[in-house]
């Protein structure tokens, strides 16, 4: 991908640079609000994550600054706005729309938290295909507590993850998850005593290895796919599966393990 066509953004609240490598990373910037995502936010999401796969991105990172990954909707604009009801419909259309562009744009999105993971945090965080926490990570849906409603897809992706039964907890007692019974719920596939960034860097260079196309499908047609009925997803994924498995980039592929020379798959 061209790094410099990055520049084109023009963002307050996130921070975007580029490697050679065409991995990108996305970074929350507004620490000092513990990242708080405030409707300008939600705006400059959905304007790079609509751009970035067209750009040719082969794979995000998705991190922020400070100490908390994100602390959810900004209640202070909230409630400073004094939304009415068909307000707050559209605000949340809005972040729908930034997160549907990240599940099903066809980019690998790997999110490395740390702290706070809350409320639209949680939403943020739950929209990306892949998620690394660190020990101080931790997943909560305050929502309940603070008179609201989940309003950024949990009631989808939240749930896809935990189940009904665990979410409704989470929002009923603000029940926090972290550490190992975080993964053990399916809150993170990682958890990591280190540094979230350098692992989803990491994660994030081994998918952009893959081709485009491939990582493509699994990034968008698997969420697709869940979204129909079990014979009209058999009949996606034939369709799907008929056109990455015969692309180009596959054929040096297949020929380098039908003569031996590609790697084979190990346990470690
Ligand atoms: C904020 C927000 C916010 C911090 N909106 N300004 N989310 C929540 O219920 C979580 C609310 N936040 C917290 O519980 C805490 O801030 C944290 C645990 C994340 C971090 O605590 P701490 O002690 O490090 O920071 P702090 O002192 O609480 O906050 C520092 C500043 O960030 C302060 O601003 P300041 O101008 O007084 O310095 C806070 O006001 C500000 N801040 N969190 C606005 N969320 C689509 S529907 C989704 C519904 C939801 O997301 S509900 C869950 C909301």
């Amino acid at each position: 991908m061209d790094i410099a066509k990055l520049e084109q953004f023009d963002l307050t609240y996130l921070n975007v640079t580029g490697t050679e490598d065409g991995v990108v990373r996305v970074v929350l910037s507004r620490p000092e609000k513990r990242n708080a995502l405030n409707a300008d936010t939600i705006e400059e999401l959905i304007e790079v994550f609509s751009k970035l796969p067209r750009m040719g991105a082969r794979a995000v990172v998705l991190a922020a600054e400070g100490d908390h990954f994100c602390a959810g909707l900004d209640l202070v604009e909230h409630h400073t706005e004094e939304r009415r009801p068909e307000d707050f419909m559209h605000v949340c259309l809005r972040w729908h729309e930034a997160f549907n562009k990240m599940e099903y744009g066809g980019v690998p999105v790997i999110a490395a938290l740390k702290g706070a993971v809350v409320g639209g945090g949680l939403e943020l965080a739950s929209s990306a295909h892949v998620r690394v926490a660190d020990q101080s990570t931790y997943f909560a849906l305050p929502e309940g507590q603070r008179g609201l409603f989940t309003g950024g897809g949990a009631t989808i992706r939240v749930a896809d993850l935990v189940g009904k039964a665990r979410m409704i907890d989470m929002m009923l007692t603000g029940r926090v998850y972290k550490q190992q019974e975080a993964v053990d719920v399916g809150l993170c596939q990682y958890l990591i005593d280190g540094d979230t960034d350098s692992k989803a860097m990491e994660l994030a260079r081994t998918a952009a290895q893959n081709p485009p196309l491939s990582n493509f499908a699994i990034c968008s047609a698997i969420s697709h796919m869940q979204n129909m009925s079990a014979l009209d997803a058999a009949y996606a994924e034939s369709v799907v599966a008929g056109i990455v498995n015969t692309q180009e980039a596959s054929r040096d592929r297949l020929e380098a393990f039908a003569n031996k020379t590609a790697a084979r798959v190990r346990p470690d």
